[in-house]
């Protein structure tokens, strides 16, 4: 685990900038006059108290191990959600909420708040989009309830005016969503404890890591994470044990020749429905990866301790990991001994992996193989493992599954090390592009060969990139359809743009139009958090 001590001030409150301060993103200026202007169009004669905003996100590397809580690398995008806010006083005494959206598929939305102080409700079983605003809204009055019990006790929210401009397209796995409510949950807490309220990141994190739960949706919390943690210029460490943490980590300046990092990040525009393709596909995979780790555990002799609040209620292969070290090698935390170590011990696990579920690399393992490597009846297998999720299978891939998480997670902490190299230490630019693309390029060969989310759109992608110009290229996400991300320097961004828009769009999608192409294809550079702006 790289050395995440050197956490400074800046780094724990939510940053409030306004016209004149020297040091805010410098993509700020341009959204808020943009959304202002909207404002006052919205709600003539009214003008906003302040805005609030948070990026979207994507995974550069570290696909599919969150869930076996290895840590992953993201970084916040350009593209984000902006709330331009009024506060309405309560003098009415019947204070509501007015929603608009820059989006006309978004009708204008009003709802009051109640009067009681009691908690909005949110109908999950209908879909609106104000119900994401509900969600943040929610969650963030739990939050004041909890902390200033006297002075939220009986009492309303205050009433808003609120204008949502997003850029952050939807359904395209780049947390549109995430983005909305965290800036939801901001807005909320702002208007009702004053501008100058300092907000702990750790405590939004802490507020909307569940929010989407009140929609139905039950994600983990690398999207919040790294939202609110976004930093210009930095890619985010994000550890999931033995807390959620984000730790940003700058990427190298390159200056031989000089250039700058650009990731483009492409939508396969194939929907990938994880509800209809689950059983085949994400929660199948799930499945495989708790088994490889018990059978691992068992085949190696370790018992593997579990975190009774999990699904399965059985070791994930990170556990197996940390039960191995400490039983063999009497090491505590297999996590303090910084990146070299963790690199040392998941060389070793894809040692044990070759060793122990090599021979079964080509057969995969039945149910009744599965179930005799544990020692236990098919019956009480199924009972533990196949019934917890609905999954279909012929065998499981527990070897082909093991070794990509294994050697995914120790791509990220090769991924760190090379961002942590000085800029000068690359003898050329290239060197960076190189080091760093050729990591990517490894997690997509395995995403594609040995945990098998990727396609045939994906792949085709990713070539098309790779001979324009890009030095990375991979799914990003869950895969089975969506987006790629490719680590293109600036000076090849508009080629690996053309050959996209030429190779693939046009080709696969004739009758494609100029907005749906606008939306397709994001350009962005690792950009800031989640923040304020006072007018
Ligand atoms: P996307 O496809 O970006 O929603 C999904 C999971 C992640 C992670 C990735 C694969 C949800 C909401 N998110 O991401 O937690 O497992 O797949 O790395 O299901
Ligand atoms: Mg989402």
């Amino acid at each position: 685990m790289p050395d995440t001590s050197s956490n400074t001030e800046a780094d724990i409150y939510v940053p409030t900038y306004n016209a004149q301060s020297p040091d805010k993103p410098s993509v700020l200026d341009a959204k808020c006059s943009h959304v202002i202007k909207s404002f006052q169009e919205a709600f003539p004669g009214h003008t906003p108290d302040f805005i609030t905003r948070s990026p979207g996100r994507v995974n550069l590397i570290g696909e599919h191990i969150d869930y076996s809580d290895f840590s992953v690398l993201p970084m916040a995008i350009d593209v984000d959600m902006s709330l331009a806010v009024k506060i309405i006083p309560n003098e009415s005494k019947n204070p509501s909420i007015t929603l608009v959206n820059v989006d006309p598929q978004f009708a204008q939305r009003k709802f009051d708040l109640p009067l009681d102080g009691e908690y909005v409700t949110i109908d999950p079983s209908v879909s609106d989009w104000s119900n994401y605003f509900k969600c943040g809204l929610l969650v963030a009055h739990t939050f004041l309830k909890k902390h200033y019990p006297d002075k939220f006790n009986n009492v309303p929210l205050i009433g808003l005016e609120v204008f949502c401009l997003g850029d952050v397209p939807v359904g395209s796995g780049l947390s549109s969503s995430t983005a909305f409510i965290c800036a939801v949950a901001l807005t909320i807490i702002k208007a009702n404890m004053g501008l100058a309220y300092p907000v702990k990141k750790s405590d939004l994190l802490k507020m909307t890591i569940t929010a989407e739960h009140y929609v139905g949706v039950n994600n983990g919390g690398m999207d919040q994470a790294t939202s609110i943690w976004g930093q210009e210029g930095h890619a985010l460490y994000v550890q999931f044990k033995p807390t959620l943490t984000a730790t940003p980590f700058k990427f190298p300046e390159l200056i031989s020749p000089p250039t700058e990092i650009q990731f483009v990040i492409a939508n396969t525009l194939v929907v990938a429905n994880k509800f209809e393709t689950g059983p085949i596909n994400y929660n199948l995979r799930v499945v495989e990866v708790i088994v490889a780790a018990n059978v691992l555990a068992s085949m190696c002799g370790v018992a593997l301790a579990y975190d009774p609040e999990s699904d399965f209620q059985k070791g994930n292969l990170r556990d197996f990991m940390n039960a191995y070290f400490i039983t063999f090698s009497k090491d505590k935390d297999c996590w303090n001994g910084g990146v070299e170590n963790g690199i040392e011990k998941l060389n070793k696990m894809l040692e044990l992996v070759e060793e122990k579920l090599g021979p079964y690399a080509e057969s995969g393992f039945t149910v009744d193989q599965a179930a005799f490597s544990l020692g236990c009846s098919r019956e009480e297998f199924t009972r533990n493992y196949l019934t917890v999720v609905p999954i279909r299978f012929q065998v499981l891939k527990l070897y082909q599954r093991a070794k990509h998480v294994f050697s995914e997670a120790l791509r990220v902490l090769e991924a760190v090390k090379v961002i942590m190299r000085d800029g000068q230490d690359f003898k050329s630019s290239i060197d960076f592009f190189e080091q760093f693309g050729t990591l990517m390029n490894q997690s997509q060969e395995s995403c594609a060969n040995m945990y098998e989310c990727s396609t045939p759109e994906l792949n085709e992608m990713c070539e098309i990139a790779l001979q324009n110009g890009s030095y990375g290229s991979r799914l990003t996400g869950a895969g089975w359809g969506g987006c790629t991300v490719h680590l293109v320097p600036n000076e090849n961004v508009e080629q690996v743009k053309n050959a996209l828009v030429e190779q693939y769009y046009k080709k696969r999608y004739p009758y494609i139009t100029q907005q749906v192409l606008g939306n397709a294809i994001i350009v962005s550079k690792p950009a800031s958090g989640t923040c304020e702006y006072i007018i």
